[in-house]
C-alpha cells in the first residue's frame, strides 16, 4: 500500500454516477475517505483551481491530486493491489478497459437521457437531483420551473437513444444473467463502472431519502430487467453499500 495521505479526499457530487463508481472503488479497495461535496458554480471555481479542471469525481492523496473516475480507479489500482480490480491476463484487462470505457460514454449518455426524460415530468425529482451542497434558492427555483416549460427540452430527449438503452439494459441483462461478473470470475472495474451508472436508473439505498429506492418510471419497474437492478443490488451489497 503506497497511498500518500492516511485519509483520502473525495470531491464529489452525492448523486453522479462517476463519484458513485469511485465510491464502489474506494469500497472494494477497503479504503478509508473523506467526502467534500461540491457546490455548484463556485464550488467548481475552486476545484478548478484545485485539478485544474472543474468536474467531479477529484481525489485527492495528499499532494496528488487525480481527475476523472478512470484516471483514479488507475491510480488506486497502482497503488494499492489487493484486491485487483484489473485483470494481470492481457484479453480479460482488455475486456474490463473495454467495458469500462462503454459503461462511461455510451451508457452514461443513454442514463443521462432516461434521467433527463424522467425530470422533466417531475419537479421533486429534478430538485432531488441538484447536488447536495446546491444552495436552497436555486434548488427551489430548479423544483419550480414547470414541467412544461421544459416540454421544448422533450423534444431533444433523443427517442433513438432511449431505445438504443433499452436495448443495450437487455443485453446487460442476459451477460449478469450468465455469471456473478460481467468479466471473468471476479468483481472488476467492469462490474464497477456498469454498476455505478445503473444507480441513476433506480438508486440504491446509499442514495439516501428522498431518492433511495427511487427509479426511473418504464426502466426500473421493468420486470425483465429486474435482475439487472437485482445484481447491481448485490454487487453493492458485497461492498458494504447497499
Ligand atoms: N469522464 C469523467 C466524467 C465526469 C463528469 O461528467 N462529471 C460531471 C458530474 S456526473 C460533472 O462534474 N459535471 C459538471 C460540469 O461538467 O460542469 C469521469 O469519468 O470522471
Amino acid at each position: 500500500m503506497v497511498l500518500v495521505a492516511q485519509m483520502l479526499e473525495l470531491h464529489q457530487f452525492r448523486h453522479s454516477a462517476f463519484c458513485e463508481k469511485v465510491r464502489l472503488i474506494l469500497a472494494a479497495k477497503k479504503l478509508a475517505y473523506s467526502v467534500v461535496e461540491v457546490t455548484p458554480g463556485l464550488g467548481q471555481l475552486q476545484l478548478l483551481r484545485l485539478s485544474g479542471q472543474r468536474q467531479v469525481p477529484v481525489l485527492v492523496d495528499g499532494a496528488e491530486v487525480i481527475a476523472d473516475s478512470s484516471a483514479i480507479a488507475l491510480y488506486l489500482e497502482a497503488q494499492v493491489a489487493e484486491p485487483a480490480l484489473l485483470p494481470a491476463e492481457p484479453a480479460q484487462r482488455a475486456r474490463v478497459l473495454l467495458l469500462e470505457d462503454w459503461a462511461d460514454t455510451a451508457l452514461a449518455a443513454g442514463v443521462r437521457l432516461a434521467l433527463l426524460q424522467a425530470a422533466m415530468e417531475d419537479a421533486d425529482l429534478r430538485a432531488a437531483l441538484l447536488p447536495v451542497a446546491t444552495p436552497a434558492p436555486l434548488r427551489t427555483l430548479v423544483g419550480a420551473v414547470p414541467g412544461s416549460l421544459l416540454a421544448g427540452l422533450g423534444q431533444a430527449v433523443d427517442q433513438g437513444g432511449l431505445e438504443q438503452l433499452r436495448h443495450n439494459l437487455n443485453q446487460l441483462t442476459a451477460l449478469v444473467a450468465a455469471g456473478p461478473y460481467l468479466v471473468g470470475a471476479r468483481l472488476s472495474l467492469a462490474d464497477l463502472a456498469v454498476a455505478g451508472q445503473l444507480s441513476l436508473l433506480k438508486f440504491p439505498e446509499a442514495a439516501g431519502a428522498p431518492l433511495a429506492g427511487w427509479g426511473v418510471p418504464g426502466l426500473a419497474d421493468d420486470p425483465q430487467l429486474e435482475p439487472l437492478f437485482q445484481w447491481r443490488d448485490r454487487i453493492g451489497a458485497e461492498l458494504g453499500r447497499p
